[in-house]
């Protein structure tokens, strides 16, 4: 009774097991305690709130599926889904600080780096005492990536990186970051870079009206040298981000449910409440016409993603079906933030109400990770066996 109220009006409960309602709840109870009563304050002051980081680590939020030996949480792509989707029904720019730190972050390296890399980096990172960021747009390079132009030299005992990033989550506070650069044969590497090395400066994006409370920033490489041990050697090409993005997009699938509970629970409260015209205006045909739609799509993303969850689990889950969830949620959710907003009246345009800044941070999540045009292209391309981005 604690806790937030959870649209479940499938019984998706029934399909999760113990430990994943154990995940879940103590996600779920950490937001409330922790997020929910601070974050519109942070947002508004365009301000990230780091006094959580030991927290997000504690409930899972940095690595939850990487392995116990390096620090992570060990468990399954279902407790993962469901962590993201609490940790977002707090915040779009907190559930981005995890997907960050876990899928573009610690993924990298637990599945591509050294055993040595994996030693020193992944146990801070799970904690949260190391920050990490991942470089891969550009200013001229968003969409596609592959195009890049940041790259490095072999130098004998190191490596010249030149270039810069662009939109780049945690890069203001982060201690590494992953870089993602080609080499002088024009092949894409992933290069970790630590904060402090001569040449990397990560200046601060000012003025967002998206994501308010993650801080967003550049990475600048200006002839840095980069120690030869510092290359992850295991994957090499555009495939490896893209494999790290697809273990990220599958978190905002979930994550965007969250965001959409919010809303949701958050306007049927209101309706019940708010008398008009001698009447609670639930009692409207045109609020009830809303509030049924919004249960009607989140009950079918909820199951889209716990079927991906368990194509995942089986190592069976393709990049386009991933593609199709995080298009389908994130479009579902901004769709329920701009009902649920005009149900509150002009309470909804107010920081006392969550749905307005959910409704701002979804701009930024339907353009990050793969616009939500390009995910539609994906899936176009799957289908027809023909790709029209090019
Ligand atoms: P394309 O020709 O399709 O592929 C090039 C090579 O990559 C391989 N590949 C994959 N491998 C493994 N897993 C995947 N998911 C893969 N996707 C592609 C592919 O097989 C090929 O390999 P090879 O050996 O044949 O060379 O590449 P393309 O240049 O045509 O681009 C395709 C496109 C447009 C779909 C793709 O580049 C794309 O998804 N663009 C969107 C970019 C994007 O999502 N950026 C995200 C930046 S990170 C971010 O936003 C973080 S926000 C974080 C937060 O705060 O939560
Ligand atoms: P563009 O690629 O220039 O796209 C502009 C428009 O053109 C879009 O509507 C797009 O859909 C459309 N378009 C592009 N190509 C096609 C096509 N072939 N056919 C049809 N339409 C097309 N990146 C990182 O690497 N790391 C991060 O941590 C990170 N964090 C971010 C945080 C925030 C708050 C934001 C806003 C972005 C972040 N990004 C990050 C960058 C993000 O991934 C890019 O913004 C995104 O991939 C789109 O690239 P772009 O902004 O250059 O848009």
């Amino acid at each position: 009774p604690d806790l937030f109220q959870a649209p479940d009006y499938y019984n998706l409960d029934d399909l999760l097991t113990e430990e994943h309602k154990l995940v879940r709840d103590s996600a779920r109870a950490w937001v409330k305690r922790e997020v929910s009563p601070i974050i519109e304050d942070y947002a508004q002051r365009a301000e990230f709130p780091k006094q959580i980081i030991k927290g997000l680590g504690e409930i899972g939020g940095f690595g939850p599926y990487i392995p116990e030996e390096y620090g992570g949480a060990g468990l399954d792509q279902i407790s993962y889904g469901l962590i993201m989707q609490e940790i977002e029904r707090g915040d779009s720019g907190v559930r981005s600080t995890s997907s960050v730190q876990s899928s573009l972050v610690m993924y990298p390296i637990w599945k591509f780096g050294t055993e040595e890399q994996r030693q020193k980096y992944l146990p801070k990172l799970a904690t949260g005492e190391f920050m990490g960021c991942f470089g891969l747009t550009e200013p001229d390079h968003g969409s596609n990536p592959s195009g890049m132009t940041t790259n490095f030299k072999d130098m004998g005992d190191h490596y010249l990186l030149n270039g810069a990033k662009m939109w780049i989550s945690n890069s203001p506070f982060a201690d590494i970051a992953v870089v993602w650069a080609k080499n002088e044969e024009g092949r894409i590497h992933g290069l970790i870079v630590e904060r402090g090395m001569e040449g990397f400066t990560t200046p601060e994006t000012h003025n967002k009206w998206s994501l308010r409370a993650s801080a967003t920033g550049e990475l600048i490489f200006d002839n840095v040298k980069v120690p030869k041990e510092n290359l992850m050697p295991g994957k090499s090409g555009l495939g490896a981000p893209m494999q790290c993005l697809d273990s990220a997009r599958y978190g905002i699938a979930w994550g965007a449910i969250g965001a959409a509970m919010d809303c949701y629970d958050t306007a049927l409260r209101y309706a019940k409440e708010r008398i008009q015209f001698g009447k609670p205006i639930a009692s409207f045909q045109l609020q009830q016409k809303k509030l049924a739609e919004m249960i009607t799509e989140i009950t079918k993303a909820q199951l889209l993603t716990w079927r991906l969850g368990v194509l995942r689990n089986e190592g069976k889950a393709t990049t386009a079906q991933i593609s199709m969830a995080k298009r389908n949620n994130v479009d579902m959710a901004i769709h329920i933030a701009r009902e649920a907003r005009q149900m509150l009246g002009g309470m909804g345009i107010t920081g006392e109400y969550s749905i307005m800044r959910h409704s701002m941070n979804l701009e930024s999540v339907i353009t990050y990770e793969g616009t939500h045009d390009i995910h539609l292209l994906i899936t176009g391309a799957d289908i027809t066996g023909i790709p029209a981005f090019k």
